[in-house]
């Protein structure tokens, strides 16, 4: 604990490795230093940045970061990629895209691969995220692929989500990935530069006009906005917008709000994935499981009744083991 808030930077890596941990060992000491941790923690600004692979989501951070590091103390990066194996290509990538931010002593990067579906991902990312305050990081970014349900798990731990699309890509609106659209608190513009200035326009009117029909804005501050990391337009602008919107949402008490919904969901999901767990480790339970789930397919069992039997059984499984 003590290592974490005086952001020793090797216990705070040695701490997050310890959150993704599955041994059982680990998993109980984890779970005590982030119950110590949690006083330490609440104070950053939450920042979700997706888009699909290519649209410059790295370098953009790259340039966004020094941004940042003008108004703020410390920034993190934590970047999820959902798709490559640790030690993957994308990873080794992001080490030179964001070349100069990692050598910033004030910055603090930690990619995670993960093989396994979103939960997984969602819940260390958390965890890394709250480790991270404790330590002081004022600012944390998380970046994600926007393909399958990772940017619904991160907008649900964001104080701020943010799209990056590219101009010619989804620009007619039936074609748009409308899910995550809507999940955007704002929409940048990438590489709005040379060639790509006018196209880049064009869809910045498109879009613009999407999000105003879609949601209420809470602040004055633009909703689409164009950027090039090559020329550094935009970036500021980006980031005085999200401040603009935080400031506001602070303001009105949604600020407060929204983190308590999301906190909650966050229990709730850790409650059943532990009751899920608990379940499946009860003795016989796969078994059963699998018999019941033979005469389900079969019209034998009702499904009630099948998931009743099997509850029952666990119930039993618990007894036995307490005794
Ligand atoms: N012209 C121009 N090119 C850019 C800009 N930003 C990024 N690029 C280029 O686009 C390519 C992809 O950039 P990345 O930052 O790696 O994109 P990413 O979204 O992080 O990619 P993944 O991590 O693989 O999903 C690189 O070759 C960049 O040099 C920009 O503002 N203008
Ligand atoms: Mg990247």
């Amino acid at each position: 604990v003590n290592g974490i808030i005086t952001d020793d930077r090797i216990m705070l890596a040695q701490a997050i490795t310890l959150a993704e941990s599955h041994l059982p060992e680990d998993e109980s000491l984890a779970e005590d230093l982030l119950q110590k941790i949690m006083p330490h923690t609440g104070n950053s600004l939450r920042v979700g940045i997706t888009g699909v692979p290519g649209v410059g989501k790295s370098t953009f951070i790259e340039s966004l970061g020094h941004v940042i590091l003008k108004s703020h103390k410390k920034l993190a990066v934590l970047s999820i990629d959902p798709t490559s194996p640790i030690g993957g290509g994308s990873i080794l990538g992001d080490k030179t895209r964001m070349e100069t931010l990692s050598k910033h002593p004030q910055v603090f990067i930690r990619p995670s691969a993960s093989l396994d579906a979103m939960g997984g991902v969602a819940e260390h990312t958390r965890e890394t995220m709250l480790l991270c305050e404790a330590a002081g990081y004022d600012v944390i970014l998380i970046e994600t692929v926007g393909v399958g349900q990772s940017e619904y798990a991160v907008k649900d731990m964001v104080d701020f989500f943010l799209l990056l699309m590219l101009a010619g890509v989804c620009d007619d609106l039936p074609g748009m990935k409308k899910g995550i659209m809507e999940l955007a608190d704002m929409i940048a513009i990438t590489k709005a530069d040379g060639d790509n200035v006018n196209r880049a326009r064009q869809a910045q009117a498109v879009h613009a006009q999407a999000m105003h029909n879609t949601r209420t804005p809470n602040s004055d501050s633009p909703t689409v906005v164009l950027t090039s990391a090559l020329t550094q337009s935009g970036i500021a602008e980006v980031w005085n917008g999200i401040l603009a919107v935080i400031s506001n949402a602070k303001k009105y008490g949604t600020f407060e709000a929204e983190r308590a919904r999301q906190y909650a969901s966050w229990f709730r999901t850790s409650f059943e994935g532990m009751l899920k767990d608990d379940v499946t480790k009860s003795a016989g339970i796969p078994d059963l499981e699998k018999s019941l789930l033979a005469d389900v397919a079969v019209s034998k069992r009702s499904p009630r009744n099948a998931a009743a039997e099997l509850l029952k059984a666990y119930h039993h499984a618990i007894r036995v083991s307490k005794k």
